[in-house]
């Protein structure tokens, strides 16, 4: 089993999208990148699913513009589960193909096509409708839609599970399932995002695709991928608070340098710092270690700790520690109780509140 993940978090917002710069930190690099007309693919934070990119793709002419973004199998395979999640920035209102899976050659193994009233079909390797969900799409919001394929022996028995939901939710819009299908006879090679046959208006983003190539269980909604460490991000809320050999709070406090801080207002009561980190913890114990000291040598000062969850709510027993003027690390290892009650290990806040 090999899973092929594309992200699109290695890009940079706004440039164009390639085939060499669609691997490395965004995933499995696509193939082709095929345009037509003035369409434009690039990635853009509008639409996108998770992270900060997405792969948006944007062609304003329907006359003459069309696109594919082509993923390419390093070998071909009987069945495979597939996600994407994608929104459609505006409605086209023209039907098209918004992702078509192929054999090594031109043959269609089946699609997934909006109608042109923004319904949205699957639809056999002859372009016949297997099945639809007769709710319009709406512009701007975020679906995920998952396939899951085998090809068939016989144009009688391939078979073929799609699920529409709404972004990372669980409960599905619309399910379809046969065993019993035309969906090919052939090895699945390509997966196209778009339409590259005919020319249609169309502004889409596409985000957070998985494709694992031998799976027929649905793949489910992103998670990010699990780590053992986390970084700040941005600041939750810290007034007065100012950084030191840094940009920003987070910056400073994401190095291993004594050199780069985050400062508390002079003589602080109660003067709170909370930090957004990313990532999403490895199950276990979890120990959080903050370092810190104090400035002014004439004065008691203390610092309260605790780790929030992504809602901000405290997930640890709050720790105070009594500074001094040398840097410190204050490790706490959370209990087994607290370990366990952890609903979410993503998004994690550090806050810390400092006094005189
Ligand atoms: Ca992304």
């Amino acid at each position: 089993m090999t899973q092929y993940s594309q992200t699109a978090e290695g890009g940079t917002a706004g440039a164009n999208i390639t085939i060499g710069n669609s691997g490395g930190a965004s995933g499995f690099a696509f193939s082709l990148v095929s345009l037509s007309g003035v369409a434009t693919a690039t990635y853009s934070a509008t639409g996108k699913a998770h992270g900060s990119l997405g792969y948006r793709v944007q062609c304003p002419n329907s006359a003459t513009d069309k696109f594919y973004l082509r993923t390419t199998m390093p070998a071909p395979v009987d069945q495979f589960a597939d996600r994407t999640y994608f929104t459609l920035n505006a409605m086209p209102g023209v039907a098209q193909d918004l992702i078509s899976y192929f054999d090594t050659g031109t043959a269609h193994l089946f699609q997934i096509s909006l109608n042109s009233g923004g319904t949205i079909r699957a639809a056999s390797a002859t372009g016949v409708t297997l099945s639809q969900y007769a709710t319009a799409l709406t512009a701007g919001t975020l679906y995920r839609i998952e396939t899951q394929w085998r090809k068939g022996t016989t144009t009688t028995d391939g078979q073929l599970a799609v699920q529409l939901f709404l972004a990372d939710s669980t409960t599905a819009l619309w399910t379809y399932s046969s065993a019993a299908v035309n969906v090919g006879v052939t090895q699945f090679s390509q997966k196209w995002l778009g339409d590259g046959t005919f020319s249609h208006p169309l502004d889409a983003t596409f985000d957070s695709i998985l494709l694992d190539d031998s799976s027929q269980t649905a793949l489910g909604p992103f998670v990010n991928p699990a780590t053992t460490s986390i970084v700040p991000t941005s600041v939750v809320s810290g007034t007065g608070w100012t950084v030191v050999g840094a940009a920003d709070i987070p910056t400073a406090l994401s190095d291993a340098s004594d050199a780069t801080y985050a400062v508390s207002p002079d003589g602080p009561v109660n003067s709170t710092l909370i930090i957004q980190t990313n990532g999403n913890l490895t199950p276990g114990s979890l120990t959080v270690t903050p370092r810190l000291a104090k400035r002014d040598t004439s004065t008691t000062a203390t610092a309260k700790v605790t780790l929030l969850s992504s809602g901000g709510l405290p997930v640890a027993t709050e720790q105070t520690y009594t500074l001094t003027t040398t840097a410190t690390d204050y490790p706490y290892t959370l209990t087994t109780a607290e370990a366990n009650a952890l609903t979410s290990r993503s998004g994690l806040q550090w806050r810390i509140i400092a006094n005189a």
